[in-house]
């Protein structure tokens, strides 16, 4: 079996960006580790605190990001780490090559009931600075706390899935995800109907009418409302993930966050044949204009997001 060490040393020759990855590989761990014990030590209810999104801060939100920090800090390449935890980017090694973005514990609200959590992550070149396009990334990956841990990661080849064995070690179960091109599963929140667009709302008419109703298949409806959960079961066996702009996510550009959701989550999708929009343009080519901006995110097997590119190019 190939171990995380072993694949690096085939995707790149940059010892220090294996070491970034290896330090985000140790940060899943530890938090799998935090995770497995939280409902015993009582860590699942609320800090009391909000985050910079205005969100309600879960002890373990600020658990999984001061694990995060604590492995950073401790590897001289990585200059800044930018947080869904933190308001500001956190200056680290001043001469570090590498950016990291990150939301250290994606889907947090579902922790109080065992549903599957993550943590997401995206690596930049430090010289570009903290803005820069999603196809400017030099690796993502997440890590997925469910009934296995999984690290799924991407330098510029392949997606490839690592389980963690019992050992704290990582272990290569899929060299390369493939999205299957066409599929029948769609996740989207439905109760949000009342705020879709025409695109979104034309889009799941179909899919709910599905073979009787005109579209070509018939369609089943996931939401697990945790991304990390949704977009692993996308990777593994194809399907399409929707948070559309809204009319109530409008004003503030959509609902997920561009650089260490919607990013990361592109990049790793792309890397499997998939692929990623807002709607109106593909997600990695998206200028950003502020570490904590807003997208709508639309991703996965290509014959359903053009399906609804399509209903977009007609709104
Ligand atoms: P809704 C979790 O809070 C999250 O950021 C993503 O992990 C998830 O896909 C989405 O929000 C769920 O949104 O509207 O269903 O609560």
């Amino acid at each position: 079996m190939t171990d995380l060490a072993q694949w690096l040393a085939t995707q790149t020759q940059d010892i220090q960006l294996s070491g970034v990855i290896q330090s985000m590989a140790a940060a899943g761990r530890d938090i799998a580790a935090v995770l497995r014990q939280a409902p015993i030590a009582g860590q699942t209810g609320l800090a009391g605190q909000t985050n910079v999104q205005g969100e309600a801060q879960k002890a373990l939100d600020i658990i999984s990001n001061d694990i995060v920090l604590n492995h950073l800090q401790q590897n001289s390449a990585v200059s800044v780490l930018i947080s869904e935890e933190l308001d500001e980017a956190r200056p680290l090694a001043a001469d570090g090559p590498f950016i990291v973005a990150t939301d250290p514990l994606d889907g947090s609200s579902n922790l109080d009931v065992n549903v599957t959590v993550g943590t997401i992550f995206s690596v930049l070149r430090t010289e570009g600075g903290l803005l820069q396009k999603g196809t400017e990334q030099v690796a993502a990956g997440y890590v997925a706390y469910g009934p296995a841990t999984s690290l799924v990661v991407r330098i510029a080849g392949d997606t490839t899935v690592f389980a963690l064995d019992r050992a704290g070690g990582w272990v290569m179960t899929l060299a390369a995800a493939k999205v299957p091109e066409a599929s029948g599963e769609y996740a989207i929140n439905a109760a949000r109907e009342r705020f879709w667009d025409a695109a979104t709302r034309a889009y799941v008419r179909e899919n709910v009418a599905g073979e009787t109703g005109g579209a070509a298949k018939r369609y089943n409806m996931r939401w697990v409302g945790s991304m990390v959960a949704d977009i692993h079961r996308i990777l593994m066996r194809g399907g399409i993930f929707l948070y559309p702009l809204d009319s109530e996510t409008v004003s503030k550009g959509g609902r997920l966050r561009l650089l260490y959701e919607a990013n990361p989550m592109a990049w790793l999708m792309e890397g499997a044949g998939g692929t990623s929009t807002t709607g109106r343009q593909r997600i990695l080519d998206v200028e950003p204009n502020d570490i904590h901006q807003r997208v709508p995110v639309i991703l996965g097997s290509l014959e359903e997001v053009r399906r609804i590119e399509a209903f977009y190019q007609r709104q």
